[in-house]
């Protein structure tokens, strides 16, 4: 069966992306990355991936101004082009629209550092932290409209220790991330992943 092609979408470090790029290397993986958009012109993961000889694009929002619309019209021209048939947001921090996520509605997949539906949002493990919770963790989420709300792909618990900083937990949780995300874009590339209506 030919592999799925992907484009992923970055913010800024890529370290998400870097370990979807390493699984991909994998002579059974069911998906090849064929892509990295970020938004950002100086995102260190550019690099990354440029040294990994895969594609890259900047679409920068800055030059859109408040036009989102044309923004992710931009997107949508990249990830055609690329003939790209899933997507995944690894530290992407623009919101998009109902239009373009309808448009990948159950090929669009996010990693967010907590168990959802606990803290949605930002400042994740600051949050964790300041509840006094004993488990975090990660999610990859069908994405849909509203943020952090898709239907969850996987997920992996973390503990948390009584000497635990914001710094100690989240890198806890991105080792998680890391192996956590190829397994869900395997899930997803092969068909087993089941979106709500
Ligand atoms: C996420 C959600 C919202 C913002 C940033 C990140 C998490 C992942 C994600 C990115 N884009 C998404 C999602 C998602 O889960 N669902 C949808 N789109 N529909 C966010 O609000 N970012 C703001 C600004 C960030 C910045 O200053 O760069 C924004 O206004 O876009
Ligand atoms: C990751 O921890 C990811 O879960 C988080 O941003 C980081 C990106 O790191 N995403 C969100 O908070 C989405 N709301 P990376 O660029 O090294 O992959």
């Amino acid at each position: 069966m030919s592999r799925k092609r992907v484009a992923i979408l970055i913010s800024g470090r890529g370290s998400n992306m870097v370990a979807l790029i390493a699984a991909a290397k994998a002579p059974d993986y069911p998906a090849e990355i064929a892509l990295v958009i970020s938004n950002r012109p100086d995102a260190a993961g550019l690099a990354r991936a440029q040294a990994e000889k895969i594609p890259t694009a900047v679409v920068d929002h800055t030059r859109y101004g408040k036009d989102r619309a044309a923004f992710e019209r931009a997107l949508e021209a990249e990830l055609e082009a690329h003939r790209i048939e899933l997507v995944c947001l690894a530290g992407f921090m623009r919101l998009l629209s109902p239009w373009l996520v309808e448009r990948w509605r159950g090929r669009m997949l996010n990693i967010h550092p907590a168990l959802l539906p606990a803290f949605k949002g930002l400042d994740t493990h600051r949050r964790a932290l300041a509840a006094g919770a004993k488990t975090h963790g990660a999610t990859v989420h069908l994405v849909v409209p509203d943020v952090d709300s898709g239907t969850i792909v996987l997920q992996e618990a973390v503990p948390i220790g009584a000497g635990d900083t914001e710094e100690t937990l989240a890198a806890r949780v991105l080792a998680v991330e890391h192996h956590l995300y190829p397994q869900a874009l395997k899930l997803l590339a092969q068909g087993r992943v089941l979106s709500e209506s």
